[in-house]
């Protein structure tokens, strides 16, 4: 009988096994959809997250955007890490916390490169499986080692960090020097006009914005008084260089023209594009034939220069027969801002568009409109089109994209939202550290928590509540999404809970 007791265990045992080795391809229907998409990440600037039409803009109309982001999964609680551009971007590459890394900040154009060239990046996991990598656009996250020479190759430039491909913008469009720069060499640069660039002091004899203003032919407000290029002053001051200079009304068409032909040549094998925008940073300076189209004067008009970029963009991938094999993202870099230094009738001819939508604060700000912003991923016939409420960052695109490639890179701080990308599950982060110059915030589930802060409750030159107060702030975004009720002193618990939740990853 031990004999027969034995011989139908190892039946069961026998039984068991089969069944589990048919389980197996159900089990792996379920995984996450694993095949080599190309990936594109386009990258507006400081644009708002009630700037697009899926988005609830009424007065402002982007077509092309809105195609995408219903066509696709549209997050409503999707995060830029911070509410300026360097920091966000260096998180978006990196997947690391911005204010882990003290010159995770507003960078100048002569800045060192702030990503260390061992760091783990997108592109660079991206590379490990195949993927040819490039950038187009701005970059902001500094350029060689702290002293440039912008006559020489530039040593420390995107290609040491990832990208086998690079044609950028070095810091931002009102910062010198105003000049594209591909892999590592400036542009058009005429070795007998070398270029020379300072933020501390002007060259002798070159005119400013601030001594000049005869030559200008957009008004500064606050700062951005240095040299003059294109009649538009900057920040930063520049000499030389001329025929590498770029014309400001056509760097919409220039980055489209890039973008298009690197998609172009690297079509035959699985490629990763970012695609950083300019839009709608100052200076804003639409091409002649958007001027006017949208009534709010160049702010606006640069809006539907970048939609109409993105469908330009798109209609490509299709009429290459790509559009089914790539996955786009789209979000920006930090909430929306009207007056950034410049006259230029944002704030006179806004009317009734509300670019923070039903939020408060903006681009620098601590409360929502500083880092909640559009951000939605298209993939024609993989993607179910939907809304997702799901609370996701840009910080997990290393991890999620890693996780798409078949790559098990971590870090810290990205999570492996992949699921949650393509519609397959709602459950996003639990919580998320909130920055905006320097200063960080907490959000878990639906509750945020700002902590004091000294400093001013509204920056007056650019008109936005930073989200500074000398007492703890608590919202329940769920009921509150404008932030108008502080509910700190009568959720005690809640608050405790918060300010715990905080230190524990912020630490004190
Ligand atoms: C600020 C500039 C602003 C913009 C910003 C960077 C002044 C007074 N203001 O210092 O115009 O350039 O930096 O914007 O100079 S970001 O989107 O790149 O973070
Ligand atoms: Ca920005």
């Amino acid at each position: 009988t031990i004999r027969s007791l034995l011989t139908s265990f190892v039946w069961v045992i026998l039984l068991l096994i089969s069944c589990q080795e048919t389980k197996k391809p159900e089990a792996s229907k379920k995984a996450p959809k694993v095949e080599k998409p190309n990936i594109v990440i386009i990258y507006a600037d400081d644009l708002g997250y009630g700037e697009m039409g899926a988005y609830g803009a009424t007065e402002l109309k982007t077509p092309n955007l809105d195609k995408l982001a219903n066509g696709g999964m549209r997050f409503t609680n999707g995060y830029a890490t911070s509410a300026t551009c360097t920091p966000s971007r260096y998180a978006l590459l990196t997947g690391v916390y911005p204010w882990r890394n003290k010159n995770a900040k507003i960078l100048p154009g002569t800045a060192p490169l702030i990503i260390d060239t061992s760091q783990i990046t997108l592109p660079k996991v991206l590379k490990t499986k195949g993927y040819s990598t490039g950038i187009v656009g701005k970059w902001h996250l500094g350029l060689g080692n702290g002293n440039v020479d912008w006559n020489q190759r530039i040593a420390h430039s995107p290609n040491e960090v990832g990208f086998d491909y690079s044609h950028i913008l070095a810091a931002t469009q009102d910062r010198v020097p105003t000049v594209y720069i591909e892999n590592g060499h400036v542009v058009n640069l005429d070795p007998n006009d070398p270029i020379y660039v300072n933020y501390e002091e002007n060259f002798e004899g070159e005119p400013t914005g601030k001594d000049n203003p005869e030559l200008t032919t957009m008004k500064w407000h606050h700062g951005h008084n240095n040299s003059i290029v294109n009649g538009i002053p900057r920040i930063g001051f520049m000499k030389g260089g001329e025929a590498a200079k770029w014309s400001d009304i056509d760097m919409a068409d220039h980055f489209l023209n890039k973008a298009k032909s690197y998609v172009q040549g690297h079509k035959k094998n699985p490629f990763f594009l970012y695609y950083a925008l300019q839009q709608p940073h100052v200076p804003r300076t639409p091409h002649p034939r958007f001027v006017g189209t949208s009534g709010m004067g160049p702010r606006g008009d640069v809006i539907v220069e970048a939609d109409w970029v993105v469908g330009q963009f798109v209609q490509m991938l299709e009429s290459e027969g790509l559009l089914e094999n790539t996955l786009i993202i789209f979000s920006s870099d930090n909430g929306p801002v009207l007056n950034d230094g410049y006259y230029d009738d944002a704030v006179e001819k806004v009317g009734n568009h509300n670019p923070r939508g039903p939020l408060r604060g903006g681009k620098y700000s601590l409360f929502e409109a500083g880092t909640r912003v559009p951000f939605f991923a298209y993939w024609k016939g993989k993607i179910t089109p939907g809304v997702s409420e799901a609370l996701i960052s840009q910080i997990d695109l290393l991890a999620t994209l890693g996780s798409l490639v078949d790559s098990d890179v971590k870090t810290e701080d990205s999570k492996n939202l992949l699921n949650v990308l393509l519609g397959d599950s709602q459950e996003g982060r639990n919580h998320l550290i909130l920055e905006a110059t320097s200063r960080t915030a907490f959000r878990e589930g639906n509750w945020v928590m700002i902590p004091p802060y000294e400093g001013a409750a509204v920056n007056k030159q650019v008109d936005i509540e930073l989200g500074n107060s000398k007492e703890y702030q608590l919202y329940n975004l769920k009921e509150d999404i404008g932030q108008s009720d502080n509910l700190a002193s009568s959720h005690p618990d809640k608050l405790k809970e918060m300010i715990e939740g905080y230190l524990a990853i912020r630490g004190n």
